[in-house]
């Protein structure tokens, strides 16, 4: 597949392409930067406010959960973070997944071929492969809630992964045996996530029945790591309830409650 790439993101081209009512018209870019997310957290509210983006072509400390490394070829993928200022810190979960939801059917519109799925706590993958991580932080000062960092990584021309990414991650272009404008998938990325998010803030129960039945393993019986070890029996996967808690049934037909941070799903 011949790739065109490491063009630098067009910041003019993606304005022209955003139709939000205002996540992303506030826009940050860096040719390089340590991680989106950690600048989000730090940055001046005269820099970034509630709907800025912050995206960056290259990251030298780009990061997941427990600071595992986020690892992307500089210009082809999108790595940015999204500025948000919700009331309270609960419904986290609901939030990371709902903005997973958006990419699922941004990457269903796009490729409708494609085997898209999320997978609990915060990836999208497509045919089994990852394409897009979202890892979710918050700054508070004092008590208060001051943001939520909203940080995306999303492979969308990269077609090559090296060492063990090599059979774990997948891409847009991967998928689709094509390039795409990442000005024009973030712009629409934007929109669904707008969408979302205003569902998410009137506790829209319908979104969170979308978000379930997108999740692998939904319905099914799975296994289940709850603090990094794995339970002996397997249970039937609920999905999350209303305050992004995840649910499952017990082999005595019980409802075990987990919180987000503490348990895996494993299917098969
Ligand atoms: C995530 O963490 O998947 C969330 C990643 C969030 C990255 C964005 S980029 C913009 C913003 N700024 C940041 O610093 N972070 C956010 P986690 O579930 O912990 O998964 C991390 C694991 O994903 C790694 O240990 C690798 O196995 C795998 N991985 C790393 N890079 C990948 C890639 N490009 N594609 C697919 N998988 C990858």
């Amino acid at each position: 597949m011949v790739v065109k790439s490491n063009s630098l993101f067009n910041q003019q081209l993606y304005e022209q392409k955003l139709t939000t009512s205002w996540i992303g018209h506030s826009f940050v870019f860096f040719e390089e930067i340590d991680s989106t997310n950690s600048y989000a957290k730090v940055a001046d509210s005269s820099i970034v406010s509630e709907g800025s983006v912050i995206l960056a072509e290259a990251q030298t400390a780009g990061h997941g959960q427990y600071r595992r490394k986020w690892e992307t070829r500089a210009g082809e993928n999108l790595t940015f973070s999204l500025v948000l200022n919700p009331k309270n810190p609960d419904r986290l979960t609901i939030l990371t997944l709902a903005c997973a939801s958006a990419i699922y059917d941004l990457v269903q519109k796009l490729i409708p071929s494609a085997g898209v799925a999320l997978k609990w706590p915060n990836d999208v993958l497509i045919d089994g492969k990852k394409t897009a991580g979202i890892l979710t932080e918050t700054v508070f000062n004092g008590n208060e809630l001051e943001k939520v960092i909203v940080g995306i990584g999303l492979n969308v021309n990269q077609v090559s992964f090296e060492d063990e990414l090599r059979d774990k991650a997948t891409s847009l272009a991967e998928s689709a045996g094509k390039v795409s404008s990442r000005e024009q998938i973030l712009a629409e990325l934007l929109s669904r996530i707008e969408y979302n998010y205003q569902r998410w803030v009137m506790r829209d129960v319908e979104l969170i029945r979308e978000i379930n039945t997108k999740i692998i393993g939904f319905g099914d019986w799975v296994s289940l790591e709850v603090d990094g070890m794995q339970l002996p029996d397997v249970y039937k996967f609920l999905g999350m309830n209303e305050f992004g808690s995840l649910q499952v049934l017990n082999k005595d037909l019980e409802v075990n409650t987990f919180s987000y941070e503490q348990v895996r799903v494993k299917v098969g």
